[in-house]
């Protein structure tokens, strides 16, 4: 039994010092090193190139290195029947909280249009909001959605939320389902996205769902590039039924320079890294999910294939 980790960033041999750290004799290879593949139990990915999953005749586990697994199932050599697992992290929760909440203040205390302003050597004063008078609406209430709810119901916001499933979190109103979208959003005056990407909600972000927003709200996208119709977006900021928005992530990261998005006045990017996998916090998940699979007992933070996430 042996793990391989595959990805095309810069990050395998940190993930690989992580593993031996906590777990000195584990067989762990690159996917870029000469390794036995007929040996390789486990693939530790992200972003694997198409098609590399499909050389480990003895695979028994794909584990996502991130909460998303999106990409795997874009990948259509991927094994079918191997269990999926994704990363539960409360520092991946905790990051993307602090991130969100950093997104927000800087837009109603209008740092986003002094930025702007700043360039051209503009003095011009806009009135700001107080936290106490915001409304924001999460789209998505899992990990990291409830924990975000939560963090920022502490701070002072009126914060709603919305799920596939009911959910019941402390001093937050939560709607669910097609039914609950409509009321969920005719009172979001911040949308944050941080629903997973599958086929029900790619290209959830689109010019329907800004029309029933409050006039002039915010976007926030922390989820994935795919939730949104990046020409509807900038529509609708162009024609003010939007105020601007935030995005991390994007159809194709890097985001290609020709992009509109990138000298959008109204739009803040960040490049995909609201929250990032925390690698020793993470490897004791891997390493337990590997002894179970030697074991051959049920895997923690396992990926439903029918729901895709
Ligand atoms: P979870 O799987 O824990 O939660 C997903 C939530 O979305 C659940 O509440 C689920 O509802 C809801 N949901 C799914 N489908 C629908 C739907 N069709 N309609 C309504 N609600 C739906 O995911 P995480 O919180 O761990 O992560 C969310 C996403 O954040 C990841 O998939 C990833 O894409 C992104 N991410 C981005 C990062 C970044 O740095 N930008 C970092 C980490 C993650 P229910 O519970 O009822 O099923
Ligand atoms: C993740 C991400 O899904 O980093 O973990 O986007």
């Amino acid at each position: 039994m042996a793990i391989v980790i595959i990805r095309q960033d810069d990050k395998i041999d940190v993930w690989k010092q992580a593993l031996l750290n906590r777990s000195p004799n584990l067989k762990v290879y690159s996917y870029l090193e000469e390794h036995p593949k007929e040996e390789i139990t486990m693939a530790l990915i992200w972003k694997h190139p198409i098609g590399s999953l499909a050389q480990y005749p003895n695979l028994k586990c794909i584990a996502s290195a991130g909460a998303g697994v999106d990409y795997i199932f874009d990948d259509p050599d991927a094994p079918q029947h191997v269990p999926i697992t994704r990363v539960i992290d409360p520092f991946l929760a905790s990051d993307m909280s602090e991130h969100v909440l950093a997104l927000i203040l800087a837009e109603i205390k209008n740092f986003n249009t002094y930025r702007v302003q700043q360039a051209s050597q503009e003095w011009k004063p806009k009135n700001y909001k107080r936290i106490k008078d915001i409304t924001v609406g999460i789209m998505g209430l899992g990990e990291l959605g409830s924990l975000t709810a939560l963090d920022l119901k502490k701070v002072g916001f009126s914060v709603q939320g919305w799920s596939k499933t009911k959910k019941d979190l402390k001093d937050v109103s939560t709607f669910s389902g097609k039914e609950g979208l409509k009321p969920f959003l005719s009172s979001s005056q911040i949308l944050v996205c941080l629903l997973p990407l599958t086929p029900e909600t790619e290209g959830i972000l689109n010019k329907e769902l800004f029309l029933q927003l409050p006039k002039g709200a915010y976007i926030i996208n922390v989820a994935r590039g795919g939730h949104l119709v990046d020409h509807d977006l900038i529509a609708a900021l162009d024609n003010n039924l939007l105020s601007g928005a935030s995005l991390d992530v994007y159809h194709q990261e890097p985001l290609p320079v020709s992009h509109p998005f990138w000298n959008h006045p109204k739009i803040f990017m960040t490049p995909h890294y609201a929250s990032v996998s925390d690698t020793n916090s993470v490897v004791p998940q891997i390493i337990e999910n590997y002894e179970r699979l030697q074991i051959g007992t049920v895997l923690l933070n396992q990926v439903d294939r029918i729901k895709r996430y």
